[in-house]
């Protein structure tokens, strides 16, 4: 029997988290294709729906995106600008002693349309650079193949993962960086928050909903063949790589019966199982037979190609990385009110207090979520997005007092220790959005997550001048003690 381990492993991996949508800015330098983020444009908070806009639904708001191109407000365009500033970021993270840094390749800075056999020398320099610039530091690369990336040539062409041709393009690009990086990144992710898809199919999958008869049926085919994708860059990755591990990754989406009322635990818990399917098959390697009832009453009939049910068996992921920001409360009573998210919505939980976009912040669902998860799993857990997306101020000396967020950061952290005592296996923690960037929800800037601050405004105004907040340093303090000092 292992002993009782109470204080975070030796070798935890403390860091912080992007993505190249987010971060990079230069969309059309170095080569680099357009990507389906590049073309969703700011929307002013009162015209939302459902709180995000990050949605393109058919090939006529596509043609008319792309007609208006430099005339809108595309802020993933131009990010926080890191392709020209990535050493003087990094030097950042090496100061609050970051062991890893998680940062995602933009799958079109390699192949710009998708479908090239060769890949962009240009865009494969930018990143070994990145990568030759973290090892300096001792800093590990944590990468991610698909964060919200996915060529626009494909959604064009493919109506995006709808085509099971888009699996051998992504397994091309993915043994690409494979086979470059090979001596560099140990870790690695494939989709990130692969559930997504659930709810924005546009972000998710690089559907145009409207384009399709059947939703759902065109939803849950994509992620089949983005499930056969992410086993096969599994296998990919244990050969190429051998002494790398592989994640998948999963919006965690915790929730609680709001009362003892079994029909509001059963709505629970199809919201959990529907959540779990995910990491049921990338983890265990198979479907699990509660789908087959959603399928059935939702016509919907996944299409699998002799071999497919193979490869996601012989090929599951290394270990489960997860995001994890806020908690949800399910009711049977379907007419009950509810709140908004980023893509969920839930009803309000009494004993939480929510963030100013409306998450409601719980840090013991944290714990609640590595235990389930761990409990369900049994293989290594890391949390690759936690974090307080808020409005900072800057002072008149300069400074920002981001108390909220340490407190933020602390109450989960905490949590975390909790769960390890508990007895979970936790690889490391990469609080998202380590550098403030741009919202993946909303395309605002003013939503910001870091210990780092980035002079931008929503509309791209500002000197993109770098400065630490209060919680530069308090971080710095929590990775120094190895977790023990969190005051
Ligand atoms: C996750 C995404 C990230 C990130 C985060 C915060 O869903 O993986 O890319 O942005 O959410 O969301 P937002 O930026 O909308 O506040």
């Amino acid at each position: 029997m292992s002993k009782l381990q109470t204080t975070f492993p030796e070798n935890f991996l403390w860091g912080g988290a992007t993505a190249a949508n987010q971060l990079e800015g230069a969309y059309n330098e170095g080569g680099k294709g357009l990507s389906i983020f590049d073309m969703v444009e700011f929307v002013p908070k009162e015209e939302r729906v459902n709180g995000h806009a990050m949605d393109v639904t058919s090939k006529r708001e596509l043609e008319a995106l792309l007609a208006r191109d430099t005339d809108g407000n595309f802020p993933k365009r131009r990010g926080i600008d890191f392709y020209h500033r990535y050493k003087e970021d990094i030097a950042l993270f090496a100061e609050m002693g970051f062991k890893t840094f998680r940062l995602s390749i933009s799958w079109p800075r390699i192949f710009p349309t998708g479908t090239e056999l060769e890949p962009n020398e240009e865009g494969l320099a930018f990143y070994d650079k990145v990568f030759d610039e973290l090892l300096k530091y001792g800093i590990e690369p944590l990468v991610t193949l698909s964060h919200y990336e996915m060529p626009l040539h494909l959604v064009q062409e493919n109506n995006g993962w709808t085509d099971r041709k888009v699996v051998d393009y992504f397994v091309h690009y993915a043994e690409t960086v494979f086979k470059r990086y090979k001596d560099k990144v140990k870790y690695w992710l494939t989709f990130n928050e692969i559930n997504i898809s659930m709810f924005s199919p546009y972000i998710g999958s690089g559907i145009l909903i409207d384009e399709v008869e059947n939703k759902e049926q065109a939803v849950f085919q994509a992620l089949h063949h983005q499930f056969v994708a992410s086993a096969r860059a599994v296998k990919a990755c244990h050969e190429i790589i051998p002494d790398a591990q592989i994640g998948c990754m999963l919006a965690r989406l915790e929730v609680y019966p709001e009362t003892c009322n079994p029909d509001d635990t059963i709505a629970a818990l199809d919201i959990d199982q529907m959540n779990l399917f995910f990491t049921d098959v990338q983890v265990r390697g198979y479907y699990p037979s509660f789908m087959n009832r959603y399928f059935a009453e939702n016509n919907i009939e996944i299409e699998m190609l002799p071999g497919d049910e193979e490869i996601l068996l012989q090929h599951p992921v290394d270990f489960l990385s997860f995001s994890y920001y806020m908690t949800m409360v399910a009711s049977g009573d379907p007419e009950k009110k509810k709140e908004k998210g980023n893509f969920f919505s839930g009803i309000q939980n009494p004993y939480l207090r929510a963030s100013d976009w409306g998450w409601q912040i719980d840090p013991k669902g944290l714990r609640i979520a590595l235990k389930k998860l761990y409990d369900r799993y049994q293989v290594p857990l890391f949390i690759v997005e936690n974090g307080l997306g808020a409005y900072d101020t800057v002072e008149e000396d300069g400074s920002i007092n981001d108390d909220y967020r340490i407190d933020y950061l602390r109450e989960h952290i905490d949590q975390m220790r909790e769960a390890i005592t508990d007895g979970v296996e936790l690889m490391g923690y990469t609080s998202w959005g380590c550098i403030d960037l741009i919202s993946a929800g909303t395309s605002e800037m003013s939503k910001r997550y870091g210990f780092i601050y980035v002079d931008q405004d929503d509309y791209g105004n500002g000197t993109f001048a770098r400065s630490k907040k209060k919680s530069f340093d308090w971080y710095k303090k929590v990775i120094a003690t190895n977790g023990k000092d969190l005051d």
